[in-house]
């Protein structure tokens, strides 16, 4: 059992060595992306024993995917190559510093990723997990993909706990349906991240975290990121949703959290509303699969509901920081120590 097991495409990443347009950068810098494998390749940086689920095409891209994945300390061998299906790829301008605006221009249809389905991932690959990552990109992705995801957030007794990313990328759905099938999709998830703004354009829900929860009361564990300004985070319980038992030998759990007591535990069930980090943003790719790596290891490690948006934020904040998607989190004695100061010196 490793603690966290992320399924979903992943691709080589273009990065232009400049500024301005798709129509104008001459040149680019390879990279790599794809939201579950981020989140896989932080929490593993961040200690946690991650196994990444995809399939990738038999070319030279898809190598550099799992040698670069497997380098963050992953466990990639349950990635399948695929013989007659390239490697996806895509290509991005860099943000306007005002406004965040970016081209994004993907070259996946078809890809290996896309022809994940429920009868060629490994059930045991994908269940022997405390927490199993999935986002809505993957639902986008083809009819078995969406099949497949189905079948993961199916409420079945005895599987991991479920995380998902809602990720609305409104160029990868071929129908107007996406945002009908994220709610659904999400409705049998544990744990949920989903943006603000993502909430309005998605689903047209402007009220804010308490109106996003009403629409969303299933999952033990909702999280509505509000961009710069913070999170909200709503739990059934105090302590929100847990994930099954740690691995065996997973000693280093206890040895590094550091002699600070935790934060006390919200008063009650949700709403816990926590304020982002200011720092000078380079680039906001990765921020939020950073931030949900953040929060997962808060929840693996039985963290209050309030210490895991600490963490989210904190891990959030290093890949701002940085031009790529991935970004090393602190440390985990660091990230404790930060998450451990009082309300007064946190932001
Ligand atoms: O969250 C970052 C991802 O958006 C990026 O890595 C690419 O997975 C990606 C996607 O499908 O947009």
């Amino acid at each position: 059992v490793v603690d966290v097991v992320a399924l979903g495409e992943s691709m080589v990443t273009f990065l232009p060595s400049g500024p301005g347009r798709l129509a104008d950068v001459a040149s680019f810098e390879r990279g790599i992306g794809g939201a579950e494998s981020n989140v896989a390749c932080v929490l593993a940086a961040a200690g946690h024993p991650a196994r990444w689920v995809s399939r990738v095409g038999a070319d030279g891209f898809g190598e550099h995917l799992v040698e670069r994945i497997a380098g963050y300390g992953v466990d990639v061998r349950a990635v399948r190559r695929d013989a007659h299906r390239p490697t996806g790829v895509y290509f991005r301008t860099a943000a306007d510093r005002a406004t965040d605006a970016h081209e994004v221009a993907y070259y996946r249809a078809g890809s290996a990723a896309s022809a994940m389905a429920v009868g060629n991932v490994d059930p045991a690959a994908v269940r022997t997990a405390r927490v199993l990552h999935l986002s809505g990109i993957t639902a986008a992705l083809s009819r078995d993909c969406l099949e497949l995801t189905r079948e993961l957030t199916a409420r079945r007794p005895g599987r991991p706990l479920v995380s998902f990313d809602v990720n609305h990328r409104p160029a990868l759905w071929p129908d107007a349906d996406g945002p009908r099938v994220l709610l659904e999709l999400a409705r049998g998830a544990d744990i949920v991240f989903v943006g603000d703004d993502e909430a309005e354009h998605a689903w047209g829900i402007t009220g804010g975290p308490e109106a996003i929860r009403g629409a969303l009361p299933e999952p033990a564990v909702l999280v509505v990121k509000q961009g710069a300004h913070g999170a909200t985070a709503f739990a059934r319980e105090a302590g929100g949703a847990e994930p099954g038992p740690p691995p065996s030998g997973s000693a280093r759990e206890d040895r590094d959290t550091g002699s600070r007591p935790p934060l006390p535990a919200p008063p009650g069930p949700g709403p816990v509303f926590e304020p982002a980090l200011h720092v000078d943003v380079v680039a906001t790719t990765g921020a939020g699969d950073a931030f949900a790596a953040g929060f997962l290891s808060g929840t693996l490690r039985g963290l209050p509901l309030r210490t895991r948006l600490r963490y989210g934020h904190l891990f959030a904040a290093a890949a701002l920081t940085t031009p790529g998607d991935l970004a090393a989190p602190p440390s985990r004695g660091h990230a404790d120590r930060l998450a451990a100061v009082d309300a007064g010196a946190w932001g």
